[in-house]
């Protein structure tokens, strides 16, 4: 195999060693005794990235040879989690390192450990965008991922006195040993200014911007290895950095001022990712980011697709941009501006390169996170673009006009300028008009897209809408992060499940075999061993790993409800108090999340969940039997921990408001049962594991609206409900906040005067449900018979097969040869 053999790089455990003893001196420029974990590591990670650069650069010559059409996925945000394991499974090279580490006294399992996780988002958008990108390499669709090098990624979170606390997430500290600079590929990207029009000696109308500030773009690349495939991708993360001339003549005309501040200013733009997941705040700064990278990614697609000697007007048939969410939907505008006022097209075939480039994505259906921008502000720092939104608007709403005469009403609700009080561009309708297709990301939540948020849309082009479920990649999900039920698995039906996961459908049979099921159990006991461990070392807290593992790990947020979850551990605990003979079944309550620095309530359910926390753990009473902790920093290598370890998967969310959840097929996978609300996923997650390996409870969505205008009043349920009262008022008194009856009182209040996610309408069946897990678990064949189906049948939610989807429904790429033969 010509692309990993050569001597330096070949799979031998002596060239293994030879290459980490290597660069720990030629890179690191250390010697071995004075090296430290941090320099075994990356030692390490060097060693393992000579393997992979032959078949990096192999893969982009073989793209360009064959002439492909490529995906282009762009996202503000990648949420990568550590490369180091996930590299090596990829790579196929795993037995080989662990020895080669072993001859070198170094303990390979301790090195993965040392890795700081590149944290570029804040919860599932950004994982999805990077169990896709594992899922286009392991197939061998020639695909690159666009974004944004933050310095800073999502803040780290302490707890102090139960209170979350951010902390500065300095991810480049040691270096980075898989990105590779790339000076020679940059651009440029303008800001504010003005535009000037004439027409031009054919009669032309041309415009030309002239920004205030021009920043340049250096692309940073990291290579996304494909399980077995041979291919490596790539993942290209701008970082903003200043112009040199445009600093220089400032500098030397003695406008020092001016020099600072255009530095400042285009360093500025990827410093931070802003750590708000659903809820915009018109931050300017944000969608300077935003144009920044889809800018650069823009100008780079055309670069690349012009250096391969391809014309322009053919952009659309050799790129495929998806767009994840509205983040980089400014792109519409922005290759519009670069089409027409810089490659000199016309507006209408410009517009039909545009509109068949794009493919958009919704993630969400709360309102408050439908991306809006105040139009002065869109103004000031791209008023190029708002002229071109303008137009586009205009020959939008004609068609409008023309499909619904008489229907100005349709018109004002569909209009890409929102003109009521104080106007906004609404970004979601710029993606749907320059898209080629939108997709939701569970089918009740396209269901939703087309009857609710964009039915204007639907109605104007319903073949435009099209459903791809989310998916997760059991490479990093179930092979790296649970290598004891993966052996399990493997010693039965081999490890094609590993890239092909509908084989997992072969364990079915197993379930009904009593000498499998008990290794099940051993395995799932070894893994709630090791967190239980952890745990301890983290936190101090002891927790028992013969109870039950019950996690909620998500982002923080009302409509998630982890405050449901703590009424429940509450009702438990009002039972146990009050008889104290009382058989319960054992649990650890596991918690885990980041609130959004700004979410006031979001921070206070922290604050209530330790609170709950320490008036349980210690008290001996039932402590034997109930556990809670709150796990600091959730983050990507902490979920490799805890998804494995769960017993029950806590997907609460009222129904309707999770677009799809992707922790919930993680959870599943790895043999957790789930207990839920039809939302989201978890509705064909049900569907596939079966009915009966599901614990159901809560309200529909339609029962949900229907409630709400019915007239919702949440507090004559809390009066004739005795133990939900009796929670309630336990909150409310002050006894889990050391007599403080003041400090939860917002909580409190909101639930008893408006409730908007109707944890009361759904606290008794909730506990009715809780109630009979807790049966089921006590007959622990019962239980393991069900987490086996569980496991099983979670095929289809590998994003392998959403993968495949978006290639058949949206991206029109039906070959995959590339690479799969090497
Ligand atoms: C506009 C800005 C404040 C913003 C930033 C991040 C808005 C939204 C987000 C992130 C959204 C997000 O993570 N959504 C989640 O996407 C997952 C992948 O599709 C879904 O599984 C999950 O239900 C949805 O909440």
């Amino acid at each position: 195999d010509s692309i990993v053999d050569d001597e330096r790089t070949s799979n031998t455990v002596a060239a293994l060693k030879q290459g980490i003893l290597d660069n720990l001196f030629y890179v690191l420029g250390k010697r071995v005794e004075v090296s430290t974990d941090m320099d075994h590591f990356m030692a390490l990670a060097y060693t393992v990235r000579d393997r992979i650069l032959a078949r990096w650069l192999t893969t982009r010559e073989d793209y360009a040879k064959n002439n492909v059409r490529t995906v282009y996925y762009l996202s503000a945000e990648f949420l990568m989690g550590p490369y180091l394991a996930s590299n090596i499974l990829n790579l196929g090279i795993d037995d080989v390192i662990r020895q080669a580490a072993g001859e070198l006294d170094l303990d390979l399992n301790h090195l993965i450990g040392q890795e700081s996780e590149p944290g570029l988002g804040n919860g599932g958008l950004g994982r999805l965008a990077a169990c896709y990108l594992d899922s286009l390499a392991t197939l061998g669709v020639p695909a690159m991922g666009y974004g944004i090098r933050y310095e800073f990624g999502m803040f780290h979170q302490a707890i102090r006195d139960g209170w979350q606390v951010e902390l500065t997430d300095y991810w480049l500290r040691y270096g980075n040993p898989w990105e590779i600079r790339r000076p020679q590929a940059c651009v440029e990207v303008g800001f504010g200014g003005h535009t000037q029009s004439w027409a031009d000696s054919f009669g032309e109308y041309k415009v030309l911007w002239t920004p205030d500030e021009v920043v340049k773009g250096v692309p940073f690349d990291t290579p996304i290895v494909g399980y077995r495939s041979g291919v490596a991708n790539t993942l290209r993360l701008w970082r903003s950095e200043a112009n040199e001339s445009f600093y220089f003549d400032r500098f030397n005309s003695g406008d020092y001022e001016g020099a600072v501040g255009a530095k400042i200013f285009a360093e500025n733009i990827s410093k931070v990712l802003y750590p708000n997941d659903e809820e915009i705040r018109g931050k300017e700064l944000r969608l300077q980011q935003q144009y920044f990278f889809t800018s650069c990614s823009l100008q780079d697609m055309i670069r690349r697709h012009e250096t391969t000697g391809h014309s322009l007007e053919n952009f659309h048939e050799q790129c495929a941009v998806q767009l994840n969410d509205t983040h980089p939907s400014i792109g519409v505008a922005e290759l519009m501006r670069l089409l027409v006022d810089i490659h000199g097209f016309g507006w209408d075939k410009a517009w039909d390169i545009t509109s068949h480039t794009f493919n958009y994505t919704n993630h969400t259906l709360l309102p408050e996170a439908l991306e809006r921008w105040s139009l002065p502000m869109f103004q000031s720092l791209l008023p190029r673009h708002l002229e071109i939104i303008y137009e586009i608007n205009s020959r939008f709403l004609s068609l409008v006009r023309t499909k619904f005469p008489n229907d100005e009403a349709r018109v004002a609700r569909m209009s890409i300028i929102d003109e009521h009080g104080e106007r906004y561009v609404r970004m979601a309708y710029l993606a749907c008009v320059g898209s080629g297709h939108i997709n939701g990301v569970a089918k009740l939540h396209t269901e939703l897209l087309k009857s609710d948020v964009l039915r204007d849309f639907y109605e104007l082009w319903p073949e435009k809408f099209i459903n791809v479920t989310n998916g997760v990649t059991p490479r990093r999900w179930l092979a790296v992060a649970n290598p004891e039920q993966s052996e399990l698995m493997t010693s039965k039906i081999g490890h094609d499940w590993i890239g092909d996961l509908d084989q997992l459908s072969k364990l079915e049979r197993y379930a009904e075999d009593s000498a499998f099921r008990s290794e099940w159990q051993g395995v799932q006991r070894a893994v709630k061993v090791r967190l239980a461990q952890y745990i301890a070392a983290k936190t101090g807290i002891s927790v028992d790993p013969s109870s039950m593992f019950d996690a909620q790990v998500k982002r923080i947020h009302e409509y998630k409800r982890q405050h449901l979850n703590v009424l429940y551990i509450l009702t438990q605990y009002y039972r146990q108090k009050k008889d104290p003979t009382l058989e319960i079944s054992p649990r650890t309550f596991l918690f885990g999340g980041k609130a959004a620095p700004g979410y006031f309530m979001a921070k206070l359910i922290i604050k209530l969940i330790t609170s709950v926390a320490e008036v349980i753990n210690s008290d001996p009473e039932v402590n034997q039997h109930l556990k809670v902790v709150f796990l600091p920093d959730y983050n990507v290598t902490f979920g490799q921990l805890v998804y494995p370890a769960a017993d029950l998967s806590e997907q609460i969310s009222t129904a309707g408001k999770e677009a799809s959840g992707t922790g919930n097929m993680k959870f599943a996978m790895n043999g957790a049962l789930t207990i839920g609300t039809l939302d989201g996923a978890n509705i064909e997650i049900r569907d596939a594991v079966g009915h009966e390996n599901f614990f159901l409870f809560g309200l529909t969505a339609a029962e949900v609206v229907a409630r709400k205008a019915a007239g919702y009043h949440p507090h004559q349920i809390y009066e004739s409900n005795g133990a939900l009262r009796e929670v309630i008022d336990g909150i409310a008194s002050g006894r889990f906040s050391r007599g403080d009856g003041s400090l939860f009182r917002p909580l409190v209040d909101g639930l008893l005067n408006s409730d908007p996610y109707l944890l009361f309408a759904d606290y008794q069946t909730y506990v009715d449900c809780q109630d009979r897990v807790c049966k089921t678990y006590r007959d622990q064949e019962a239980w393991s018979k069900m987490s086996i189906y569980n496991a099983a049948r979670m095929g289809q939610f590998s994003s392998d097969r959403s993968i495949r989807d978006y290639c058949k429904d949206i991206w029109n790429i039906t070959r995959f040869e590339i690479g799969a033969g090497l």
